[in-house]
C-alpha cells in the first residue's frame, strides 16, 4: 500500500493548534510534519510534535479495557472485554445514585484533547446524569477576568496585529515554551525596527529573543502597570482626546489610585530600579504602537484577575488601542463559531447539582458530605499530577469507598488509581473540529488510522455508557461525524464565508475576522478602567503577603512537554526533574549544583535535582514541568507543594503562588 499525506492539527492545549501533514501507510503513521498551509503556523512544529508519531505508535499505549486486580494506586489490572468493563461501570453507578443521589458522581476532564467534539463529549452524559457539575477553571480563567473588568466581551486582537507594532512587550509568557508560532511573529516585527522585552521572574527560554529583560518580584505586576500609569501621567504623555472620548473612569484611576504608586514605592514591590522604571515608562508612552502580550504566569496568583486588570487598563492611557499594531492581546476569542450547546446539551440537566472547581479536587474527594463523592470519572485529565494539593488529591484516589473510572492513553498516575482503565484513542483515530485560542483557523480532522488496540474516543465511550444507562436522547447515539455536520449546519456570524470546500478537506481556513477599532463590548461601551459592576471598583494592587517560607515556587511550564502529556516519551524527557535556584541560595544552604534536594511547606515534601542558575534571582525556585511521578526522584511531584487556594475571581487556580524551604535531601 502507497504512503499517503494527510492533513490533521495538533490536539493539544496549546495556543498555536498547528496544521499537521501525517504520512500514513497501513494503520501505521510514519511521519509527522508542519502544514505549509497553514495560515497561521505556516509549517514549523514544536519539538513536542515533530515525532507525535512517537506517541501514537508508543509502547506504553494502553490497548485493552483493564480492571484493578491489586491495591488501589498499585497499578495492577488485568484485562476485561469492553462490554464487561461497561457492565461494571454501570451497575456501580446505578448502585450508587439509589443510596446517595447522581451527585455522588463526578466527571473530571480537562484539556487532554481540544478537539471541541471529543473534548466536550461528557457533557451531555453527566448533565442528563444529574452529577455533580465540575468548574474547569484550573487554566487561567483569572486572566479572562481581569481582561473582561476593563474590556468586557470586546473580541481580541488579531495576533497578526503585533506585526505593526514598534514596541512589543512579552508580558509573563513563555512564547519559546508555549507559543512559538506568534513568536515567529515578533521575530518577523523585530525585522522591521520593533523593539522587544520580556517582564517575567527569571531568564525564560524567550529571553533570547528579548532586547530588555526586565525580572519582577512575583505576584507585583499591578503595581508595576500603575507605576507606569502613574509616570505617563506625571510626564504628561496621556493621550488625553483619547481617554476623554473610549474609557470611562481615568479621573477617578488618576486621583484615587495613581498617587500611590510612584517609582519609589513600585521599585519597592517589583525590585525593579527607578531608573528602569522610569526609562520604561518613557519608551511605552513615546512608542507608536505599543503591543503587550499578556501570559498566563500573572494570572496564577491569589491577585492575578486584578494584576491582569491593571495590565490591561494600561494601553488605553496612550491611546494605543487606536494605533495599528498597539494594544492589548490575552488570547483570541473563537468561541462563537460553533454553537457549542450542541455539544454540550445542557439543556438535558436533570436537577440542580452542586459545582465542584477542578482545583479544589483533594477537599471534595476528601472532604464532602451529602451526599459525599462515591464515584469520579476522569478522562482526558490527569489530577493525580497536575491538580495543586497532590497529598490530598491522592489521598481521596486512594480510599477503597470511590469509585473511579478513567480513560487514557496511558498509564498516568491518575490511571494507576483506576478501578476500571479503559483505553483512550489519539486524535488521529477520531473525528473532530479545531478552533484556536491564539489564532482565528479552524480544522476538521477525519480518522486517518484505526484506533490502536481496542481504544476508543471519548465520544464513543460516551457513547456505550449512555446505551447502558438507558439514557435514550438521540444525540447519545450520534456519531462524531453526524454530530459535526449538525455543528456545521447551524450558522455562526464568524464561519460566514469561510471556504467551506477546503475546511471538509481538511485544511486549516480563517474565520471571518475582523478588527473594529474604538468599538468597546462594555455596559458603557467604552473600557471601562472604572468599573461599578465589580466590588472593586477600580484597579489597584494587592500585595500577596506572604513570608510563611523564604522561596517563592515558580511551576512553569516546560518546553519539551505540555502539563503532564509528553512524558510518555523518553525524547523529550528532561533527564532529571530540576528545581532552579540562584547559586547563593544554595551556598546559604550548604547545598551543591546536582545534589538531591527536598523542598517542602506544610503541605507536602517533593525531592528533586538541584540546579544552580545564576539566571533564577534569590528568592525565587523554579520548577519546570509537570512531572509524572515514575519519572520524580521522589514519590511525589511538584502539586504536592501547591495549594487549592483560588484566584481573586474567575476562581482560577494559583499555581505560582506558593512559598518553600529547601534542605539536602
Ligand atoms: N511547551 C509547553 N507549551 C505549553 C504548555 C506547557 O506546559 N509546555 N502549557 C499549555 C497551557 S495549558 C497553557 S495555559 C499555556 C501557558 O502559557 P502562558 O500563557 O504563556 O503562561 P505561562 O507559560 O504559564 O507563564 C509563563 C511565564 O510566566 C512567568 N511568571 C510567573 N509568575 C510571574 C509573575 O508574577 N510576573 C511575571 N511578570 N511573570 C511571571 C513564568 O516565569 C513563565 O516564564 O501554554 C500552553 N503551552
Ligand atoms: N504545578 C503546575 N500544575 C499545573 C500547571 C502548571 O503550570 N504548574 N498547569 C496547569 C494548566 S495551565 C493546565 S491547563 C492543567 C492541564 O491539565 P490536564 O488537562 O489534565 O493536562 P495533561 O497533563 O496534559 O493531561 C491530559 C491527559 O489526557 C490524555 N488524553 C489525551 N487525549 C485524550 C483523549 O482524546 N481522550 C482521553 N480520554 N484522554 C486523552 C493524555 O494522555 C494526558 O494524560 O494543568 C495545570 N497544572
Ligand atoms: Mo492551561
Amino acid at each position: 500500500m502507497a504512503v499517503k499525506t494527510e492533513r490533521s492539527v495538533c490536539p493539544y492545549d496549546c495556543p498555536d493548534c498547528c496544521g499537521l501533514l501525517v504520512e500514513v501507510e497501513k494503520n501505521q503513521v510514519l511521519r509527522v510534519s508542519g502544514d505549509p498551509e497553514h495560515p497561521f503556523t505556516c509549517g514549523t512544529l514544536c519539538p513536542k510534535m515533530n515525532h507525535y508519531e512517537r506517541t501514537v505508535h508508543s509502547p506504553r499505549r494502553l490497548t485493552e479495557p483493564l480492571i484493578r486486580c491489586g491495591k488501589k494506586g498499585r497499578g495492577e489490572f488485568r484485562p476485561v472485554s469492553w462490554d464487561e468493563a461497561i457492565d461494571q461501570i454501570t451497575a456501580h453507578w446505578r448502585k450508587i445514585i439509589d443510596s446517595f443521589g447522581p451527585e455522588a458522581i463526578l466527571p473530571y476532564s480537562y484539556a487532554g484533547t481540544m478537539g471541541i467534539i471529543q473534548r466536550n463529549a461528557g457533557h451531555p452524559f453527566f448533565y442528563r446524569m444529574g452529577a455533580s457539575l465540575l468548574d474547569r477553571g484550573i487554566c487561567t480563567p483569572a486572566k479572562g477576568a481581569g481582561w473582561e473588568a476593563v474590556m468586557g466581551k470586546t473580541p481580541a486582537l488579531h495576533p497578526d496585529e503585533v506585526l505593526h507594532s514598534d514596541l512589543i512587550i512579552l508580558w509573563s509568557s513563555n512564547a519559546a515554551a508555549t507559543n512559538l508560532h506568534f513568536l515567529h511573529k515578533v521575530k518577523q516585527a523585530k525585522k522591521h525596527g520593533a523593539k522587544v522585552w520580556l517582564i517575567d521572574l527569571y531568564r525564560n527560554q524567550t529571553a533570547g529573543i528579548a532586547d530588555r529583560t526586565f525580572y519582577v518580584r512575583p505576584g507585583s505586576d499591578g503595581a508595576l502597570a500603575l507605576g507606569l500609569m502613574h509616570l505617563v501621567v506625571r510626564n504628561q504623555l496621556c493621550d488625553r482626546d483619547f481617554l476623554t472620548s473610549q474609557v470611562q473612569g481615568f479621573d477617578e484611576l488618576e486621583k484615587q489610585i495613581l498617587p500611590d504608586y510612584p517609582p519609589e514605592v513600585v521599585s519597592c514591590i517589583t525590585g525593579l530600579s527607578i531608573t528602569t522604571i522610569e526609562e520604561m515608562a518613557q519608551a511605552y508612552a513615546l512608542a507608536q504602537a505599543p503591543f503587550i502580550s499578556v501570559g498566563g504566569g500573572v494570572s496564577r496568583y491569589r491577585n492575578g484577575a486584578m494584576s491582569v486588570r491593571c495590565i490591561v487598563a494600561l494601553p488605553s492611557l496612550v491611546g494605543a488601542w487606536s494605533k495599528r499594531g498597539g494594544g492589548c492581546f490575552v488570547g483570541t476569542s473563537t468561541g462563537a463559531a460553533f454553537d457549542m450547546s450542541l455539544i454540550e446539551r445542557r439543556d438535558l440537566l436533570r436537577g440542580n447539582p452542586r459545582t465542584i472547581n477542578m482545583s479544589q479536587l483533594g477537599t471534595a474527594l476528601t472532604t464532602l458530605n451529602n451526599p459525599p463523592l462515591k464515584s469520579l470519572y476522569i478522562y482526558h485529565s490527569n489530577p493525580a499530577v497536575v491538580a495543586p494539593d497532590q497529598n490530598q488529591v491522592l489521598e481521596g484516589l486512594a480510599r477503597e469507598d470511590l469509585f473511579t473510572v478513567v480513560h487514557e492513553r496511558f498509564m498516568t498516575d491518575s490511571a494507576r488509581y483506576a478501578d476500571i482503565l479503559l483505553p483512550a484513542a489519539t486524535s488521529l483515530e477520531t473525528s473532530d473540529i479545531y478552533r484556536s485560542y491564539g489564532h482565528y483557523c479552524i480544522q476538521r480532522t477525519r480518522p486517518l488510522i484505526a484506533p490502536v488496540g481496542q481504544s476508543k474516543s471519548n465520544r464513543e465511550v460516551f457513547t456505550l455508557l449512555a446505551a447502558a444507562m438507558g439514557y435514550d436522547e438521540p444525540c447519545f447515539a450520534q456519531s462524531a461525524e453526524e454530530l459535526i455536520n449538525d455543528l456545521l449546519a447551524a450558522p455562526s456570524a464568524l464561519r460566514q464565508g469561510i471556504d467551506l470546500a477546503s475546511f471538509s478537506a481538511g485544511k486549516a481556513v480563517e474565520l471571518s475576522w475582523q478588527t473594529v477599532k474604538n468599538s468597546y463590548a462594555t455596559a458603557s461601551g467604552r473600557i471601562e478602567i472604572f468599573n461599578p459592576a465589580l466590588s472593586e471598583q477600580l484597579p489597584c494592587y494587592r500585595p500577596l503577603s506572604d513570608d510563611s517560607y523564604p522561596l517563592q515556587l515558580v511551576t512553569a511550564p516546560a518546553l519539551k512537554t505540555l502539563n503532564s502529556t509528553f512524558f510518555e516519551r523518553d525524547d523529550l524527557r528532561d533527564a532529571t526533574m530540576w528545581l532552579k535556584v540562584h547559586p547563593d541560595e544554595a551556598r546559604s544552604r550548604n547545598l551543591e549544583e546536582g545534589q538531591r534536594v527536598t523542598a517542602f511547606n506544610d503541605l507536602g515534601d517533593v525531592d528533586f535535582s538541584l540546579q544552580l542558575d545564576a539566571e533564577v534571582p534569590p528568592g525565587l525556585a523554579v520548577a519546570e514541568g509537570v512531572w509524572w511521578i515514575e519519572f520524580a526522584p521522589g514519590r511525589r511531584t511538584v502539586n504536592s507543594l501547591t495549594s487549592q487556594r483560588l484566584t481573586d475571581l474567575g476562581g482560577g487556580s494559583t499555581f505560582y503562588d506558593n512559598r518553600i524551604e529547601i534542605r539536602g535531601g
